[in-house]
């Protein structure tokens, strides 16, 4: 009981320490995966646990035993020069926190970043959230993503370059043959701005407009993004 309560404490204080540098954490609890990359560092306190998680971007949970004082930090993709230990936590000691991010549902779960990036860029930061660039497949969800993600008042009349976020579509391997990179499936539905795609080997990567209009662009312009997972 004690201990119970102990852990409540450090936890609370944890969420505000952690506020301090914009990142707060939630309990997660959830029936436990398997955690393929997994950061160790042995005899931490869960706040050292905590701070390495937050100042670690491609940290999006960490794990805690309250046994050993060992701590885990988890990543989705492998970061070159880190050294990885495969976890599977079935163990009720073992504590585990969640960065929290303002995703949004809609059948599936949905994060704009407003920070620009190059297509590569974004694809990345993407999957260090454990999630891809955005796919859609539905004038419905295109429409949705733009009004509730990039409609804004401060946009302006350019429909091109003001309020709009790369999604994963691309015609990288074969010049108009679009796919979803995460998937890699053929895009199918389509919701292109008039006369789009017009950029051939110059423009291989679909970003949607404010309007829910599609348009290719060269992939090296840095542009917001919209980043997608399905739980
Ligand atoms: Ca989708
Ligand atoms: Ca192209
Ligand atoms: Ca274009």
């Amino acid at each position: 009981m004690f201990q119970t309560s102990h852990y409540v404490f450090v936890t609370l204080f944890l969420e505000v320490f952690c506020k301090q540098r914009s990142v707060s954490y939630s309990v997660v609890d959830i029936e436990v995966t398997d955690y393929p990359f997994t950061v160790s560092y042995p005899n931490f306190s869960i706040l050292q646990c905590g701070t390495v998680c937050t100042e670690d971007s491609y940290c999006t949970e960490f794990l805690f035993n309250k046994t050993n004082k060992q701590c885990n930090a988890v990543h989705c993709v492998n970061k070159p020069g880190y050294s990885y230990q495969f976890l599977s936590p079935k163990n009720d000691q073992i504590l585990r926190f969640r960065k929290d991010l303002n995703w949004m549902y809609m059948g599936h779960y949905y994060y704009p970043v407003e920070k620009t990036a190059t297509w590569e860029e974004a694809k990345l930061e993407c999957q260090k959230l454990c999630s891809y660039l955005v796919e859609i497949n539905s004038k419905e969800e295109s429409d949705w993503l733009a009004a509730s993600f990039l409609m804004k008042d401060s946009c302006d009349s350019n429909v091109y370059l003001s309020c709009t976020a790369w999604t994963g579509g691309n015609d990288r391997s074969t010049e108009g043959e679009y796919l979803w990179d995460h998937t890699n499936t053929l895009v199918s539905f389509t919701n292109w701005y008039p006369e789009e795609p017009n950029g051939r080997d110059s423009e291989n990567c679909i970003h949607l407009e404010k309007d829910g209009s599609w348009n290719d662009q060269s992939c090296d312009i840095t542009l917001s993004y919209i980043c997608e997972k399905n739980y």
